[in-house]
Order: structure tokens, then C-alpha cells, then sequence
């Protein structure tokens, strides 16, 4: 029988009481997300294989419910910003909501049908994420960016698209500000 339980998270690390699952994602294999691909190794060569982003799970066996936290490096390589992977649901019809407890940054995302928009990422804001839009978070600041993640257990990720055509909208730095410029990779 599955019971209630309350589980404990540091807003500052993501850290959770009761794991039941964890990953790591490090820049090697996540260099296909960013557009500078010398940045990419010469950040590799100056500061090592550093981890991007944490991935913490808890899910009780047989529950249609998973939630976790993720906790996100800062860091630029060129002028985009440390980010994770990106992904549409497997399950078409299943969304997701991001909570954010500490650090600043911005969710990116896009329909099916190629219609981008962004939620940014403050302490607080609770970012619905609906069925059939595909999301990428970023972290904009310079310390950790936390959020708690809550999602039907059946979502699964789909990668394939975005690794093969991108998102349509980069989140960069440009003369100090953070802001939104087409991805000149995008292949429609
Ligand atoms: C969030 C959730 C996870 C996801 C993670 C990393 O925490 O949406 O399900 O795995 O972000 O994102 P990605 O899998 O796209 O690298
Ligand atoms: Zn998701």
C-alpha cells in the first residue's frame, strides 16, 4: 500500500530526504545543446568535464505520480548559458510543473507547432508546462537555479527532436543582458 509521506527539500541545494532516484548530467555529454562548440572545449580544457545539472527523483512504487528536484550549475559557454537537454513528453497529452526555489533563469518552450515562449524562472513561480510543448531550462544567474518538478510518472521524454533540430529560440547574453535570439543551427 503506498502511505503519505512529507519528503524534505533544501531549497538552496535541491537536496531530498528520501531519493529514490538520481542522475547527473555532465558538459561532455551535453555539448550538443550549445551552439560554440570551441567554447565548449576550451571550457572543457580549462575547468574539466564539469556537471551542468542534478537530477534528483522520488516516486513510490505503482504511484502515476514522480516528482524530484533538479538543480542547475551556473555557467556560460559562449554566450549561452549552462542548460539542460530538452524535451518533449512521449505522452502527448501529459505536462509538467516547475516550481522554483532558489537561483534565477528561464524556461524555454515550444509547441509542436514551432510557437516558442518563455517563463522565467524566479523563487516562487510555479511554471505550468502543458501538454505537447517541449521544455528547456537555463540558468541566467550566477548561483544555482533549483526547481521542484511534479509529473505523471507515465510522461516519459522524447529527446530525439530537440537534439536533432534544436529549439528555435537561444537564450543568450548580449551587452550584459539576458535575451532571446533565433538559433541559427534551427533546421525546420
Ligand atoms: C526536469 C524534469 C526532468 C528532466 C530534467 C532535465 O527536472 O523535466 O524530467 O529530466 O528536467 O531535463 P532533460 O531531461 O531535458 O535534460
Ligand atoms: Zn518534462
Amino acid at each position: 500500500m503506498m502511505l503519505p509521506v512529507g519528503v524534505a527539500i533544501d531549497p538552496k541545494s535541491g537536496a531530498m530526504g528520501q531519493a529514490t532516484g538520481r542522475y547527473a548530467k555532465h558538459l561532455g555529454e551535453t555539448r550538443g545543446c550549445y551552439q560554440d562548440q570551441a567554447a565548449v572545449d576550451a571550457l572543457l580544457a580549462a575547468r574539466g568535464d564539469l556537471p551542468v545539472y542534478e537530477v534528483v527523483e522520488f516516486i513510490q512504487p505503482g504511484s502515476d505520480i514522480i516528482f524530484g528536484t533538479t538543480t542547475m550549475s551556473p555557467g556560460q559557454v559562449g554566450e549561452e548559458f549552462f542548460m539542460t537537454r530538452g524535451h518533449f513528453h512521449q505522452r502527448r497529452d501529459r505536462g509538467e510543473v516547475y516550481y522554483t526555489q532558489s537561483g534565477r533563469g528561464v524556461l524555454l518552450l515550444e509547441s509542436r507547432q514551432g510557437e516558442s515562449r518563455t517563463v522565467d524562472m524566479v523563487p516562487g513561480t510555479c511554471a505550468f508546462i502543458p501538454p505537447d510543448w517541449a521544455h528547456r531550462s537555463i540558468n541566467t544567474g550566477d548561483a544555482p537555479l533549483v526547481f521542484v518538478w511534479v509529473c505523471n510518472a507515465d510522461a516519459g521524454h522524447d529527446y530525439a527532436e530537440i537534439l536533432t533540430r534544436g529549439m528555435r529560440q537561444m537564450v543568450v547574453k548580449r551587452d550584459g543582458a539576458v535575451a532571446l535570439a533565433p538559433n541559427p543551427r534551427y533546421a525546420a
